[in-house]
């Protein structure tokens, strides 16, 4: 296609510079509809979030452009001077942030993160000990679906089935009894804080190292809600676009003893070349969430949380664990005539986006569950409060009560749909 220059030339082969508006229509009417479907409805996946306006500008920049394999000032292509400068800024962000004493801000996303940590830590064929599945574990927790249930010998832990919180003596008795390399704790569908010192010392009795993975609660630690496991782990590893509110990334934090291992995991071991545009996101995610305005909205997170628990509660719903430290709740349906996928159905024509989830004790499959997982970070992060979490729980009884009620469901999105058209705009 011929293309005209800036000076009204017509070049073959000159990129388009059109705005994507007029470059690809389709594309953009499907971007704005998605855009307003999330202004208008009330988002409670737990992983989501918006990220500032900043981090998608760093994101859609030019960065995009750069192969730089390796790491900074040690490079396999020319050129790379700024972004040397830019992956360095991100790297010294992450380490004040955390309090780290090294990081890789490379990974491409939670599941290569834990991958690389477990390269770095373990040869394959180690044996992992990790948390289950469906007790709120992730799939690269040794789920025998992921890579790392078919690289690794898994031993599961669970939750204890009366206080549906770690159980810390089983923990303690698969540990002496298989000797894992590698612990990993830190969860998908957990509600409660996690007691990193404990890990540490089952981990220190049987010479095991202990992997955090904070991809839900990153956003949480910085903001000085939730304890750090810095001081704990060997390799923390996480998402930054759940609670951290960056780019779609991952990042591993760890102890100078291991950076060596954890690098040459991440590259040249796992992936080529680093995602610049998705670094330099993360250096100003980073840089965000070292203000006090994000400690701030760390604190939100929790209390709304813990406003929609008390409001679900309230309407008669069972909680995972009786409720929530941190950005998550899991509703129970055990006493419910209807699913979790039933019951996220009919919340998401009320425009309650959410997640289905196994719980403790779960007797469906995982297609069906017997739980909804809900999360605060997105709402919040549109200025969502405690008065708006009060509102949503009576939302999401009435949908509960009301589940095969098309016109009823109608009716509640029109409310949903007011309540959504409080909070900023996405
Ligand atoms: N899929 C993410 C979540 O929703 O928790 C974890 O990777």
């Amino acid at each position: 296609m011929a293309i005209q220059t800036r000076q009204g030339a017509s070049v073959a082969g000159v990129r388009p510079v059109e705005p994507l508006r007029t470059e690809d229509p389709d594309l953009w009417r499907l971007i704005q509809r998605d855009r307003r479907r999330h202004t208008l409805t009330l988002n409670c996946i737990a992983s989501e979030n918006y990220a500032s306006r900043a981090v998608l500008e760093a994101l859609a920049s030019h960065m995009n452009v750069k192969y730089a394999e390796g790491y900074p000032r040690a490079r396999y292509y020319q050129g790379v001077g700024i972004v040397d400068d830019v992956e360095t800024l991100a790297i010294e962000r992450a380490k004040a942030l955390f309090g780290a004493e090294h990081a890789n801000v490379q990974p491409y996303s939670g599941s290569p993160a834990n991958m690389a940590a477990y390269f770095a830590l373990a040869e394959p064929g180690a044996t992992l000990l990790g948390m289950e599945l469906s007790h709120g574990g992730h799939l690269t927790h040794g789920s025998p679906v992921s890579f790392s249930g078919k690289l690794f010998r898994v031993v599961s832990y669970h939750v204890d089935p009366a206080t549906e919180q770690i159980d810390f003596d089983e923990v303690e008795r698969l540990a002496r009894e298989h000797r894992p390399q590698l612990i990993v704790a830190g969860y998908s569908a957990y509600p409660r804080t996690i007691d990193w010192a404990a890990f540490r010392r089952v981990a220190d009795q049987v010479g095991a190292r202990l992997v955090a993975d904070i991809a839900h609660i990153a956003g949480l630690v910085a903001g000085g809600v939730h304890p750090s496991p810095i001081p704990y782990a060997d390799v923390v590893t996480t998402t930054t676009h759940k609670t951290l509110r960056g780019p779609r990334g991952g990042l591993i934090l760890c102890r100078q003893e291991h950076a060596r291992a954890i690098d040459r995991a991440v590259f040249p071991m796992l992936q080529g070349g680093p995602h610049l545009s998705q670094i330099a996101a993360k250096a100003v995610c980073f840089k965000e969430a070292a203000t006090p305005e994000f400690q701030a909205y760390a604190a939100a997170v929790v209390r709304n949380c813990q406003a929609l628990a008390e409001g679900l509660l309230q309407a008669g719903f069972q909680l995972w664990a009786g409720g929530t430290d941190n950005h998550l709740l899991v509703v129970k349906l055990l006493d419910r005539p209807f699913t979790g996928a039933e019951f996220a159905r009919a919340l998401e024509t009320a425009g309650i986006i959410t997640s289905k989830s196994t719980i403790p004790g779960e007797t469906r499959k995982p297609t069906q569950t017997s739980g909804v997982r809900f999360g605060t970070p997105a709402l919040t992060s549109r200025g969502a409060t405690e008065a708006h979490m009060r509102t949503l729980a009576e939302l999401v009884a009435a949908v509960a009560d009301n589940l095969q009620d098309a016109a009823a469901l109608a009716r509640l999105r029109r409310r949903t749909e007011e309540l959504a058209r409080e909070l900023q705009p996405v």
